[in-house]
């Protein structure tokens, strides 16, 4: 067979064996098989020596067409199987948008947070504003103004956390009412407000004290204000909160800053005019009374004139008689599982 005829055969061998090739690796190595130096054409280049001095540039010519033709069918083909497999890879890597996704948890407003924006809503509809004062607070304004001199004995009702001996984390709300008293002006009228926060007591913790918890304070100063106004007000706010059928109860108490004071309770579980007095059962949620004088001096304002009321409640407590939870430190340990429940 002459040289030509085998480098025919050689390259329909070749290109059936490219045509039939479905991956680059096997694609490789017929390159590496047919091209390299090892491989036939090498071979039957080698061979061209025994041809004579007309034959050889023939041959030699054929020889680098075959080659030149093997070399773009290996590159044609590779071009298509790098494509196939991009294809592939582009298909496997495509996204489905219509699988459904993984729901979002969305989280909620704690639970004292809700009961304090309700009894915000509550007191914006009767007229009240929003005040706002520092939880780290001066004595002055925490005990002093609100009629507590240093050597009071009712300091010791609210055990401190002092950071200075002037300055001190505040155990109440209540002098956001000094604060907002010095700054009324009263010929644009009444002063009503109310003012949530937190408030830090070094009480040992159990079910119903936590060592930081929250307040909401209220003060109403006019001139015709009455013990009346208060129950009156207190009445709706828990009507509003746990329900027509609860009532609250006034019970005497002492603050020194307002004068006459009374803790107030509100019932627990439904009273109509059926239930008998013995049968209800009471929870006190917040101290409250007529605002002290003295109080009203301190702030710069002629207790002769103005009077009023103020109230300081306990929303945790609120929020555990609303949802019957029986222990405070609940709101305080950030379970998702317990917080969760209040959407
Ligand atoms: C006061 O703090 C007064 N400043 C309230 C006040 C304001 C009276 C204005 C008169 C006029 P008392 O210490 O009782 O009072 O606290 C008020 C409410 O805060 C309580 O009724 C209770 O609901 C809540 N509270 C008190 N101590 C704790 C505590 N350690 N943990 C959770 N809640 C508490």
């Amino acid at each position: 067979m002459s040289l030509q005829d085998t480098l025919t055969e050689l390259q329909a061998d070749v290109l059936a064996q490219i045509d039939q090739t479905t991956e680059l690796k096997s694609l490789n190595d017929i390159r590496v098989n047919t091209l390299g130096k090892k491989g036939p054409i090498t071979e039957v280049l080698r061979g061209m020596k025994d041809l004579t001095a007309e034959e050889r540039p023939v041959v030699g010519a054929f020889a680098n067409e075959i080659r030149d033709n093997l070399q773009a069918a290996i590159e044609t083909k590779k071009a298509a199987l790098e494509a196939a497999a991009l294809n592939a890879q582009l298909a496997s890597e495509a996204l489905d948008v219509t699988l459904p996704g993984h729901a979002v948890r969305k989280g909620n407003a704690h639970v004292i947070q809700q009961i304090i924006e309700q009894l915000e809503d509550q007191f914006i509809g009767m007229g009240y504003q929003i005040a706002e004062g520092p939880e780290v607070e001066e004595d002055k304004y925490n005990f002093e103004m609100m009629n507590l001199p240093k050597d009071h004995p009712a300091r010791d009702m609210q055990d401190t956390f002092y950071i200075t001996p002037e300055i001190l984390m505040r155990t109440q709300t209540s002098p956001v009412q000094a604060r907002t008293m010095e700054q009324h002006d009263f010929a644009k009228g009444a002063l009503k407000m109310i003012s949530p926060g937190r408030v830090y007591r070094r009480d040992t913790d159990d079910a119903t004290h936590s060592h930081q918890f929250h307040q909401v304070e209220g003060l109403v100063i006019d001139k015709h204000i009455t013990m009346g106004d208060l129950k009156g007000t207190l009445l709706a706010v828990a009507q509003e909160l746990f329900g027509a059928k609860h009532q609250i109860r006034l019970r005497p108490s002492y603050f020194p800053f307002t004068e006459p004071s009374v803790e107030v309770d509100v019932s627990w579980g439904d009273v109509d005019e059926n239930t008998k007095p013995e049968d209800i059962e009471w929870i006190e949620v917040l101290g409250a009374g007529m605002v002290h004088p003295n109080v009203l001096t301190k702030a710069g304002i002629d207790p002769e004139v103005y009077g009023g009321f103020a109230f300081g409640l306990g929303p945790d407590r609120f929020a555990m008689l609303k949802y019957g939870v029986d222990d405070i430190r609940n709101f305080y340990l950030n379970d998702v599982r317990f917080l969760s429940q209040f959407k």
